[in-house]
């Protein structure tokens, strides 16, 4: 079995820690109690293929359950509004002074809530520091309270009208990074690059004349779906041509980052102005998001709370503080490998049964599957895998004809079932279950009789078929083994 934070090396502690604080909870609202042991159990029982989800340890998510959680810290380290956050300060300087050592940056910024929160706080980062602050200084005036209504106003206007490149979304960007429908397609006058029609690659040539053209302010990399590594030295060599600010949004890959996985051109930290990212997907972490930055950008970045941010969730904090730690750990970098060596097994699994692959493969955790060749859209193949015991998520593939609702994509990744243990020989078995499910789905019809996006037909007996395959999978691979509730 490869390595395995999520395996419980005192599970005897964390077993009973869990039955008594159920047992708490049950006396209170017994609903809450039955559901979280169901989630426990169904999230044994089912192959969690979800690029983004992950098993935090139990140390992780015992460190947010405490009273932490009650405390009000916002602010930053030392600056806070509020009084007694002595103890708050310690956990987020830790969790801080961790994710520099993991990722060698000059800053770290623990608070954002979520990815989205922190991809909202860079960008306001970095219109307060190439905007609102060169502004200021044209202006003649230190604080915006002394600006004229007629200068504010002027303000405003150039705040609200700066120029955002980042990928689009069927190509595998995320919503925050200028699709229109999102805040940040609507705050930044937007534009978006692709992929290459043929090869589904950035074609950097492409994006560099694109660059050239828009001229943006702030240059967005990083991806939700996309299943190859970026090329970060040349992402910032077009950012410097055009003079953007480079943002990168690691949420997915942080984990294969910190694991030492993707080095040099391919590690964003050197190259990146500002790197967002999630704690909870390969990171394994809790669920929250956090910021790195140069020295530069710090002062912007830290306006975060209250500025754009509500209070910090310092129980979340602290939480983050303890996966830091173990993702500097050498178990951690061959954690890292194993998800990459893993998404490539899956993904051969795929292509030895005739699969199509966006890109054709993969050299991250992600693999995009197309599955318009079983005659089904994403929101069926998700949903006939769902029934097999298969979570996935549809996803929209380059130009997906069926656009993002129904879509034509099932994105996997490997990050859960590897910190399970999971390895080549199962991941194939993987690609066998689910080229098997969709084989046997049929696309149906709606109440009128005509095609549907949304129905299907899985043949009989194939949920339970898939079901019983996966359980001795799952069985010899279990879930925070050793720890069972009473
Ligand atoms: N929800 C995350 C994902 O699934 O990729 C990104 O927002």
């Amino acid at each position: 079995m490869s390595d395995n934070s999520a395996q419980t090396p005192n599970a005897d502690l964390v077993s009973s820690a869990y039955s008594q604080a159920l047992e708490v909870i049950a006396a209170v609202e017994p609903r809450v109690a039955e559901a979280t042991r169901k989630e426990l159990a169904d999230q044994r029982s089912s192959l969690k293929l979800i690029a983004s989800e992950n098993y935090a340890s139990p140390a992780v998510l015992l460190t947010m359950g405490t009273w932490f959680s009650d405390k009000y810290a916002e602010g930053t380290v030392g600056h806070r509004f509020y009084a007694a956050c002595q103890n708050v300060d310690t956990i987020e300087s830790l969790a801080a002074e961790h994710a520099r050592e993991l990722f060698g940056a000059e800053y770290a910024y623990v608070q954002p809530h979520s990815g989205i929160d922190a991809n909202l706080t860079a960008y306001w980062a970095i219109l307060a520091h190439r905007v609102e602050g060169p502004w200021l200084k044209n202006a003649g005036v230190k604080n915006m309270n002394d600006l004229s209504d007629a200068d504010w106003e002027k303000l405003r206007h150039e705040f609200g009208n700066q120029r955002l490149l980042g990928m689009s979304l069927d190509a595998g960007g995320h919503l925050t990074h200028g699709f229109r429908p999102n805040i940040s397609g609507k705050m930044f006058h937007q534009q978006q690059y692709g992929t290459n029609p043929e090869t589904g690659l950035i074609d950097y040539d492409a994006l560099r004349a694109k660059a050239k053209e828009f001229k943006p302010l702030i240059l967005v990399a990083g991806y939700s779906a996309y299943p190859r590594r970026v090329n970060f030295a040349k992402m910032r060599e077009i950012a410097d041509e055009v003079g953007a600010t480079l943002m990168v949004d690691m949420a997915h890959f942080a984990g294969l980052v910190a694991g030492k996985v993707f080095q040099g051109d391919e590690d964003p930290v050197p190259h990146a102005h500002i790197v967002t990212s999630t704690s909870h997907k390969s990171l394994r972490g809790p669920r929250g998001g956090f910021i790195l930055s140069t020295e530069e950008y710090a002062p912007s970045v830290d306006r975060g709370c209250p500025m754009v941010l509500g209070g910090p969730l310092s129980h979340v904090m602290a939480a983050k503080a303890v996966a830091f730690a173990e993702a500097r750990t050498p178990a951690f970098q061959t954690y890292s490998q194993n998800v990459a060596d893993n998404a490539k097994s899956l993904a051969e699994g795929f292509l030895s049964r005739d699969a199509k692959l966006v890109t054709g493969g993969t050299d991250n955790h992600i693999v995009l599957l197309d599955v318009a060749k079983y005659g089904l859209t994403g929101r069926q193949a998700e949903s006939a895998l769902l029934d097999a015991g298969v979570v996935t998520n549809r996803n929209s593939v380059p130009n997906d004809p069926n656009g993002a609702w129904y879509t034509t994509g099932i994105r996997f990744g490997t990050p859960a079932l590897t910190t399970r243990g999971f390895g080549h020989d199962e991941f194939d078995k993987v690609a066998e279950l689910v080229v098997d499910v969709l084989s046997n789905t049929e696309a149906g019809v709606n109440k009128a009789g005509a095609p549907s996006k949304a129905t299907y037909k899985l043949a009989d007996g194939m949920a339970d078929k898939v079901r019983g395959i996966s359980a001795e999978l799952l069985d010899k691979h279990p879930l925070y083994p050793g720890l069972e509730l009473s």
